[in-house]
């Protein structure tokens, strides 16, 4: 059971509110006026969509570029997104106001509005190739606000499921509520095991890289073996650039003596682990 202090607080307890906030951006195509290139929607909404984020907040206000006109936008009512068309991308500011009964301060957010997609294609010479009109540049973010010993009555508000469907559109709109994504376990999930299966896909390319190295390295052994046996002096030297570790043969005038490290795939010399270091050969003969 908790308790609730003198402040109408609950003790010891905390209550997250997840958020998603973010922009999408339309290209409105080569043909757009210079100052209105692209129509973008800066947004914050419930990463649940069957969540009504009005339970929590009174208001929010949007702090657009001074370039905007009246750069303060003011939503009392959800959906909370601006909608405008411009030409360059900025840092806005997100100003949540929480409810009268949280008695909480308000929340700033900030969000850098993205109208050009961060990768272009490396071979398109034409600069405007890579801007779609069709496909948005997407900006979200997903995050947490914690409040610490909530008001008892916001923090039930907040906690209570609520199975109704939302009395407003996710987004008012068209082509921008289909860009939200979706978190949940399944995705975090699925993107785990794709992240894993690529790892074990690399392991796999470094381990053969490994095994085609040590058998380049045989080879090279038993040609300074026969060279060796054809009565030259050899020394040599082989090992990891940077790691210092050496792995080889030693062969006298007279009287050979091949050293076999036992090569493990990671190498023996905790530095070997450096994959990234090149193996170096230096082989020096010289006639006896
Ligand atoms: C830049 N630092 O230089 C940024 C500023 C401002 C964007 C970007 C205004 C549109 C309008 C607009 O798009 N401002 O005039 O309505 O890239």
């Amino acid at each position: 059971m908790k308790s609730i202090n003198q402040y109408g607080r609950l003790d010891n307890t905390t209550t997250c509110l997840p958020l998603a906030y973010g922009s999408i951006a339309f290209y409105l195509g080569a043909a757009s006026d210079e100052y209105h290139t692209h129509r973008w929607t800066l947004y914050v909404r419930s990463p649940d969509p069957s969540f009504d984020l009005s339970r929590a907040i009174s208001k929010v206000i949007f702090q657009l570029h001074p370039s905007f006109a009246q750069p303060t936008r003011e939503l009392v009512y959800p959906p909370y997104e601006v909608t405008e068309t411009g030409w360059g991308e900025f840092e806005a500011s997100i100003r949540l106001v929480w409810k009268d009964e949280a008695d909480e301060r308000s929340t700033l957010l900030t969000h850098g509005i993205r109208l050009y997609p961060q990768r272009m294609p490396p071979t398109s010479a034409d600069p405007t190739a890579y801007m779609n009109t069709t496909v948005p540049v997407v900006a979200e973010r997903y995050d947490e606000v914690v409040f610490t010993n909530p008001k008892s009555d916001f923090h039930q508000n907040l906690i209570n499921e609520n199975s109704e469907l939302l009395s407003y559109p996710l987004s008012n709109e068209t082509n921008v509520a289909r860009y939200f994504r979706t978190y949940g376990d399944e995705d975090d999930i699925k993107m785990m095991l794709a992240a894993k299966t690529y790892l074990e896909g690399e392991l796999c390319n470094v381990k053969e890289r490994l095994l085609r190295v040590d058998v380049e390295l045989d080879d090279v052994k038993r040609t300074l073996l026969s060279l060796s046996n054809a009565g030259m002096v050899i020394t040599t030297g082989t090992g990891i650039v940077g790691g210092g570790a050496t792995i080889g043969g030693t062969t006298q005038k007279g009287k050979t003596t091949v050293k076999h490290a036992t090569r493990r795939l990671w190498g023996h010399h905790p530095r070997s682990r450096n994959l990234s270091g090149k193996r170096k050969s230096q082989i020096e003969i010289r006639y006896a």
